[in-house]
């Protein structure tokens, strides 16, 4: 009996023992709950400053934002490769962008300071670079600016289309394409020296070529290719918001790098005003394609209104030129376009690329 009681008589030692291992499991729980958690919110945040690098890098190596596998990966980001999967890609942007506010109030009564530009848009990055955070855009869009001693349009340019180039999220770059020295300008050897130059720092797979005064009064006429060359500049306020002619292709263009190569790109012999603009329509049309365009509700646009440029007379061979393209287009283009960067330079809101292309009858220096 003094042994069964003994047996029976709850021993203080013993409960303490069973305390004491109840209260060591919870501690553990607690333990594992808390790694899991610390060990959670770092592979998180690690993942979002490799997406934010990624990014970054992405346009000095030239690829894709998004990208993912081992091209991608290049040979600096060796030191990158750990276990933690990748966080899943952006959803690509919607068809048409629900940030879109359609007419546009434009005017150029007010002058522009170039940091209030800056100011407005935050997330325009360093050389006029911007792409949505929210989603990745539907195409890589380099914004082509053939350019001579135009500074002010170029500030009422950039104080209007950055806003609605961000609205229609689009992955874009803005390149002013400078003509140096003072020889006759030469707008489409200029365009064809920017899509060049482009393709240089990202992977482009649309050119939208801009003159520099052509403001969009709606932001529904989207910088972006079709599956046909597309003219942007359908209803100027200068044409009394008409086309001029059915065959009018200038102002505003855009073409995707295929569309571009499959014309050699734009003529490089039309030395000053007219022209040139008749000359790739007619590739276009050579090469068995059409040419795409907004409704003139939605195409409108304004022109800053100015005086003829020096050295920009029209151009008395034009006529004979776009007589005499099915046969110039197979050597005059991207095929023979010899210039000379002197001089590239990120602006906050654009890339300034200084270049000498010669001048009629003048070789580019080497
Ligand atoms: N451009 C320059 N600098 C120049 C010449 C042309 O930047 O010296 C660029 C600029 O982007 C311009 C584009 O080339 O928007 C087309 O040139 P343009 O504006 O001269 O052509 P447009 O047909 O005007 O618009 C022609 C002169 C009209 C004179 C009207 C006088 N009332
Ligand atoms: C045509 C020109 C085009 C020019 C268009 C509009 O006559 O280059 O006028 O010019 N073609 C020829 O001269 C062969 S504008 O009124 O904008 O100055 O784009």
């Amino acid at each position: 009996m003094g042994r069964n009681m003994t047996a029976v008589t709850p021993m203080p030692g013993r409960g303490l023992h069973v305390t004491c291992l109840a209260v060591m499991v919870l501690c553990g729980v607690h333990l594992a709950v808390t790694l899991f958690y610390y060990l959670d919110v770092h592979v998180y945040t690690g993942q979002m400053m490799r997406r934010f690098g990624n990014f970054m890098e992405s346009e000095r190596l030239s690829i894709p934002a998004n990208s993912t596998g081992p091209s991608s990966a290049g040979p600096t980001r060796t030191g990158s490769s750990t276990a933690v999967s990748s966080p899943p890609p952006l959803q690509p942007c919607p068809e048409t962008s629900p940030l879109l506010v359609g007419p546009l109030e434009i005017g150029f009564s007010q002058s522009v300071n170039l940091e209030d530009v800056q100011k407005i848009n935050p997330l325009v990055r360093e050389g006029g670079r911007f792409a949505p955070v929210e989603c990745t855009a539907l195409q890589k869009v380099a914004i082509i600016i053939p350019f001579r001693n135009r500074l002010q349009h170029l500030n009422y340019w950039l104080y209007y289309l950055h806003p609605i180039l961000q609205r229609q999220q689009l992955d874009y770059g803005v390149y002013v394409i400078n003509q140096h020295g003072e020889d006759t300008f030469n707008r489409a050897k200029l365009l064809n020296v920017g899509f060049m130059e482009a393709l240089k720092v990202y992977d482009y797979s649309c050119f939208v070529f801009s003159d520099v005064d052509l403001i969009p009064m709606d932001d529904r006429n989207i910088y972006k290719c079709y599956s046909q060359p597309r003219h942007l500049a359908v209803s100027m306020d200068k044409f009394g918001f008409r086309l001029p002619y059915n065959q009018y292709f200038g102002g505003i263009s855009a073409l995707s790098k295929e569309q571009h190569e499959k014309i050699n790109g734009f003529p490089n012999d039309y030395w000053g005003w007219g022209g040139e603009d008749d000359d790739i329509y007619n590739r276009i049309v050579f090469k068995g394609m059409s040419i795409s365009r907004p409704s003139g509700g939605i195409g409108k646009c304004r022109m800053i209104r100015h005086n003829r440029d020096q050295n920009n007379a029209p151009n008395p061979q034009r006529f004979n030129r776009i007589s005499q393209t099915r046969q110039t287009m197979q050597h005059d283009g991207l095929n023979s376009l010899v210039y000379k960067v002197l001089e590239v330079k990120k602006y906050p809101l654009y890339t300034f690329i200084d270049v000498d292309i010669g001048g009629p009858g003048r070789p580019p220096s080497r």
